[in-house]
């Protein structure tokens, strides 16, 4: 039996991870680089992963788009693309914080048909592929069925307050938490994605994140039976923040962004 996209995606970030992992655990020097600031910086890690899953595809798909965190965005709308951040989690790989993943999102026709999101350092290998369910490490996952907000452990992030944008989640984070059971911010939107797929977190949200941090953890979550949407509840994310969890935790949640604008990002 030839081998599936799902099963080339996977053994392409198995051997991302390997790369990545060179360089956590300093078997490689790991420069680092600002960015636009300060505050948004890039690593020989973030360059190398990106490089070898970009000629992994070339070899195997030449015909095809990519559209990478490091890359850039010039395969963006082909009708097969790949969506990939390398290191999601820069700030957390760069400190030698474990939680950081490798996502790779195949699409077609602007549709994200199979995604693995990989965090080599913790030994999680999340995939779907649409209609096929979810799994990590091979096992099928499901969302959390938790409904209440006040026995619900959530996870978000603050990319926006980094960027320096005029609406961020400080605002919403502040009104949201204090009905939580838990919140935690870990670092990685595409780890948290898929990790909420898997019952890990009961729902994750954030604002101002880009296609490729969330592509591949989008589809594991709905795969696993989230549902995935913009913060005013609609398909447009990122662009307009981005929430996931199962169907009666999100309609207790999404109220609380009613008066986002639109366009925050
Ligand atoms: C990061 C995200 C993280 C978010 C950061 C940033 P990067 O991606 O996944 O959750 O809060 O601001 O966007 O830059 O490490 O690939």
């Amino acid at each position: 039996m030839g081998e599936s996209m799902l099963d080339f995606i996977k053994a392409v970030a198995r051997e991302a991870g390997r790369t990545a992992m060179q360089y956590f655990d300093g078997v490689r020097p790991n420069d680092v680089h600002a960015k636009a600031s300060p505050k948004d910086m890039v690593s020989a890690a973030d360059v190398a992963v990106e490089e070898l899953i970009v000629s992994r595809i070339r070899e195997r798909f030449p015909g095809h788009g990519v559209f990478g965190e490091e890359s850039g965005r010039s395969g963006m709308h082909a009708e097969h693309t790949w969506v990939i951040d390398p290191i999601d989690g820069t700030q957390s790989f760069i400190k030698h914080h474990p939680y950081f993943s490798i996502s790779i999102a195949y699409c077609e026709g602007g549709r994200t048909t199979a995604g693995v999101v990989y965090a080599p350092a913790l030994g999680l290998l999340f995939a779907a592929e649409r209609g096929g369910g979810a799994r990590l490490n091979d096992e099928p996952i499901h969302t959390a069925r938790c409904s209440a907000l006040d026995e619900a452990a959530c996870v978000t992030g603050f990319g926006c307050v980094r960027l320096g944008r005029r609406v961020n989640n400080i605002e919403y984070f502040a009104r949201i938490v204090p009905h939580l059971r838990d919140i935690k911010r870990c670092g990685s939107a595409a780890l948290d994605l898929a990790m909420t797929g898997a019952g890990v977190y009961d729902a994750y949200w954030e604002m101002a994140l880009q296609p490729y941090d969330v592509a591949a953890g989008a589809l594991i979550a709905e795969e696993a039976g989230a549902l995935v949407r913009d913060l005013h509840g609609g398909f447009r994310y990122p662009e307009e923040g981005v929430i996931a969890a199962n169907p009666a935790l999100l309609a207790k949640l999404l109220p609380f962004f009613h008066d986002l604008p639109e366009n925050p990002c």
